[in-house]
């Protein structure tokens, strides 16, 4: 598989980078460090981008070519086949890039390939790089570049990319997914010069005084304890977000302060936006939600995060889902 990487590194020249709708940490990080990389082997290269990722993560694009396909959408369209490869990185079905983006793999006349750590990827790649067991995909991408033998051609902004991607996908380094590997990846990223301290700074300490406050809010008044199971959920509607002005990112790490309670092992926070019900599960130990948000939320994901969706109200999907969560109990 490596060597299919190699040789299409080896014999095109000009690269698009797409990555999931509702970007976050491994997705812009991931692709960075690969824009970074392949830009240092000489390659035109593009991120294209499904929509705005939340304003924490924007720092880390200050220094690549990239483009929003929510408001570029016709010149990404007239652009896509100036380029040889396709690059689908932290994701693992052709819908994740959205309805609106989705077009796109039907326009590109090139090679596409998966680099992602997500389970049962489906088949649209020419080539399809899926490692589940792997922490990150911007773990992925280092472990393809070493084996690729090209780590000497990891510079600190690629660098930057797969450190902050490890961080945000790992809990801090926390996650039963993180290995030996982990950390040795961690330890060559010091090495090339990463500054770990920056990266913590720019994803941790950039709270808004509105930001705290809804988080405030959320935990004191709307954390519900599910009866007889190790569950929390948190509910926040679209006027409570409002009047917190609230801000993508803004409940970013949230429903993992429900784990944080002594004996939980699955957490849900739902939020009310204009198309629907946005549902973020969480859990630990013997207890796996994918499957869960797939067969009853439109959602997926990895067994211990996943996301979901309903188009229906607030006040129905929460019945709908507490009617169903026995089935979280393994
Ligand atoms: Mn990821």
């Amino acid at each position: 598989m490596i060597q299919q990487l190699q040789s299409l590194l080896e014999n095109n020249n000009s690269i698009l980078i797409t990555t999931h709708k509702s970007p976050d940490g491994d997705a812009i990080g991931s692709s960075v460090a690969w824009y970074e990389f392949v830009k240092n082997l000489g390659k035109k290269v593009l991120i294209i981008i499904p929509d705005e990722p939340s304003a924490s993560l924007l720092p880390f694009l200050s220094d690549v070519d990239y483009l929003i396909y929510d408001k570029n959408d016709e010149q990404v369209n007239t652009l896509l086949n100036d380029y040889q490869l396709l690059f689908c990185l932290d994701y693992n079905a052709k819908s994740r890039v959205g309805r609106n983006m989705e077009g796109i793999f039907d326009l590109f006349s090139g090679t596409k390939v998966m680099i992602d750590h997500h389970p049962n990827p489906e088949d649209f790649c020419e080539l399809t790089i899926s490692r589940p067991t792997v922490c990150s995909t911007a773990q992925l991408i280092f472990d393809c570049i070493s084996e690729l033998e090209l780590i000497d051609k990891l510079n600190i902004p690629a660098g930057n990319g797969i450190y902050l991607g490890i961080l945000t996908d790992t809990g801090s380094f926390r996650f039963p997914s993180v290995d030996k590997n982990t950390h040795l990846a961690l330890a060559k990223l010091l090495e090339i010069g990463v500054e770990h301290y920056k990266i913590h700074e720019a994803i941790y300490d950039v709270n808004t005084m509105d930001r705290l406050r809804l988080r405030g809010y959320a935990i004191a008044e709307k954390l519900e304890i599910i009866p007889n199971l190790p569950m929390g959920i948190i509910t926040l509607s679209q006027d409570e977000l409002n009047r917190f002005n609230y801000q993508k990112g803004d409940t970013e790490g949230l429903v993992n302060v429900i784990l944080s309670i002594e004996g939980m092992s699955i957490a849900a926070l739902f939020m009310e936006h204009k198309e629907g019900i946005k549902i973020s599960f969480r859990s630990k130990g013997n207890y796996f939600v994918n499957e869960f948000a797939s067969k009853h939320f439109e959602g997926g994901g990895h067994k211990y995060a996943a996301g979901g969706f309903s188009s229906e109200s607030l006040y129905v999907t929460l019945s709908r889902f507490k009617s169903l969560v026995e089935e979280l109990i393994p």
